[in-house]
């Protein structure tokens, strides 16, 4: 069902000082940026791989821009830290169907707008032994679009 870890999302309270951090560290680079309003978020993506699916593994630093946001109630609550793992599917509609059946909780009835124009959806995290988790199909990387391709990848 799933091809990769797409990303681990962190949340963090400001992302310019934790994308200094991962630079400075590790040498990552940033290779794209979004704010998300309807997530409530200003994302920095860090590529950290290709993978054989033709997708790719990242690191997706996460700064609220709102405090009634998913991630702004979480850091109020938990500080930074790992705040969900993210992962990569050729059909999240297949998967989140799938995932459903089995009784697990998908929080959208539609998947929704992801980085980088990917397709999203999350799992409530008590139902997955306390891991928010979400499932992407990246764009360009949908049923029938043929080999699978990263949006922006060179
Ligand atoms: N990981 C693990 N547990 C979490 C969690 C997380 N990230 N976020 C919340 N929880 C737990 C809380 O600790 C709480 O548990 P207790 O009742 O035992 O204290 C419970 O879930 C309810 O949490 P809450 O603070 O009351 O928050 P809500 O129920 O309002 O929201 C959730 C929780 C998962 C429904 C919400 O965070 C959500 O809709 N998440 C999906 C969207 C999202 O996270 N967007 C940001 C990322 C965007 C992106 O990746 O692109
Ligand atoms: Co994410």
């Amino acid at each position: 069902m799933f091809t990769r870890i797409d990303h681990i999302g962190i949340a963090c309270r400001d992302l310019d000082a934790t994308v200094g951090f991962y630079r400075a560290t590790y040498g990552f680079e940033v290779f794209h940026t979004e704010v998300n309003e309807e997530q409530g978020v200003r994302e920095a993506m860090l590529r950290i791989s290709g993978t054989s699916d033709g997708g790719a593994s990242y690191i997706q630093l996460l700064e609220p821009t709102r405090e009634d946001s998913a991630v702004g109630k979480w850091l109020a609550k938990n500080g930074e830290g790992v705040h969900h793992i993210a992962f990569g599917t050729g059909d999240v509609d297949a998967a989140s169907a799938a995932v459903r059946d089995k009784g697990v909780r998908v929080l959208y009835d539609e998947p929704r707008h992801g980085t980088m124009g990917s397709r999203i959806t999350f799992l409530h995290p008590k139902d997955c032994h306390g891991v928010l988790t979400e499932l992407v199909t990246s764009a360009g990387q949908g049923q029938g679009d043929g080999p699978a391709r990263e949006a922006g990848a060179r």
